[in-house]
């Protein structure tokens, strides 16, 4: 859809007013500490996988509003992704989730993620829901089922999800459980944990040596008076007793309202287990909406420590894995993507331009105004113009939504695919 002189086309009424703005920030006074041309890069550099279950719109518990042209099958879920890594040039991976996105022509996968210049990120396992050929039920636990036969189970679905991903090159899987309990007394707080830990023990022993494996913690839904996983400090503490391999995954909605993530994630980079971040956006909780669109000085604050953390030397170097996870209701979901994208790449320019001397001066000299000065500064400067210029320098398009709009995907999509065609997700 998107050739090179296609974009070339689409850039070409933007780009006179692109250069100018950039040109003026690039030579703003007020960014005589930075590096622009460095920032510049490290947008163009920086990748964010999209999951393949965010594709389509998704479901609340009173309706589903199908956007048309939705993506049916893993061929055409590549097929979106490549269009979205086509206009930014930021989203060159795709999260799977198993069962919905089981591979079945590997030959034909690989050549298709060749075409699109993407990778597979991440394979994600699913005991949050029952199958229907599956034997045993999930109804009140997997990984930390009191019944054996339902661990073992979901111990091997997992393996099975480590066996898909390996065929198309993944190194990552990610587990997050909906087990937990909705009332108190109806499990063994201790023992869940103890369980979960054990099976946990024998997806990670059967996992290869070059895979990571990603806990993610949630405090609440499904289950509402305790979940095994609820908190980032027992996702760390599964970590460490199954090895270096496993990481903690961050999603930005897991949260309970007002909790400080950014030191969170500070705390976690020091420690040299922070795997990966689920992006999204968050009034109230897992509310999964566009990243940046509630909380943006948030977002911003979150990359201010991986940017500090990753110029620390005294900090384990180690590679995080971003990725998306949103849900969309309302919105087309390839434009919130388009979107989530756009505000990531803004908060790690921002972050970027931190004085960072000068932040660590005056936080030496307990100058609390100044302190928070320096970081209003860079927060508050307009950084459309640098994303804009990574986009055009890696090939896409000055401002990936106009493309989109002025290309008419949906409708092409329409076409193609149907009205009703629906996508699997959440
Ligand atoms: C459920 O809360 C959830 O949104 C988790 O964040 C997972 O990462 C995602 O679903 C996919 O399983
Ligand atoms: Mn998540
Ligand atoms: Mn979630």
């Amino acid at each position: 859809m998107f050739s090179d002189q296609r974009l070339a086309e689409l850039n070409q009424p933007l780009l006179a007013e692109h250069q100018t703005q950039f040109q003026y920030t690039a030579d703003s006074p007020r960014l005589r500490h930075a590096d622009v041309p460095a920032v510049v890069q490290k947008l163009i550099d920086f990748q964010v996988a999209i999951p393949s279950w965010a594709l389509g719109t998704g479901g609340t518990r009173f309706g589903r509003f199908a956007a048309g042209g939705e993506p049916a099958t893993l061929e055409d879920k590549i097929g979106d992704v490549g269009i979205l890594q086509a206009l930014n040039r930021s989203s060159n991976s795709i999260s799977l989730h198993i069962p919905w996105d089981i591979p079945q022509d590997i030959p034909g996968l690989q050549q298709l993620l060749k075409e699109k210049g993407l990778v597979i990120d991440s394979v994600n396992s699913n005991t949050f829901q029952d199958q229907k050929e599956q034997t045993q039920s999930y109804k009140f636990g997997s990984l930390s089922h009191t019944d054996k036969a339902v661990r073992e189970q979901a111990i091997q679905h997992n393996i099975d999800c480590v066996r898909y991903g390996q065929q198309l090159d993944a190194k990552t899987l990610t587990v997050w459980l909906a087990d937990g309990s909705n009332f108190p007394g109806q499990s063994h707080l201790r023992r869940a944990f103890l369980r979960t830990q054990e099976s946990l023990a024998a997806i990670y022993e059967a996992m290869p040596s070059d895979w990571t494996m990603l806990v993610e913690y949630k405090p609440y839904e499904p289950n509402f008076y305790s979940m095994v996983i609820p908190d980032w400090g027992t996702s760390l503490a599964l970590c460490q007793a199954l090895g270096q391999q496993a990481q903690v995954l961050v999603d930005l909605g897991h949260h309970l309202p007002n909790t400080n993530i950014e030191q969170i994630v500070g705390r976690l980079r020091q420690f040299g287990r922070l795997g990966g971040f689920h992006f999204n956006g968050s009034m109230y909780g897992d509310d999964d909406l566009t990243t940046g669109s509630i909380k943006p000085f948030q977002l911003f604050l979150i990359f201010n420590e991986l940017v500090d953390a990753a110029l620390d030397q005294s900090v384990p170097a180690e590679a995080v894995a971003y990725m998306i996870d949103a849900s969309h209701n309302v919105k087309d979901p390839l434009e919130d993507l388009l979107q989530s994208v756009d505000n990531i790449l803004s908060a790690y320019a921002k972050a970027l331009l931190v004085d960072r001397e000068a932040l660590a001066e005056a936080q030496e000299a307990n100058d609390v105004v100044r302190a928070e000065e320096i970081l209003r500064d860079a927060f508050l400067t307009d950084v459309r113009p640098l994303v804009s210029e990574a986009y055009l320098r890696a090939g896409g398009a000055i401002r990936p939504l106009t493309a989109f709009r002025a290309e008419g995907v949906r409708e092409k999509l329409i076409q193609q695919r149907g009205k009703h065609s629906v996508s699997t997700g959440l």
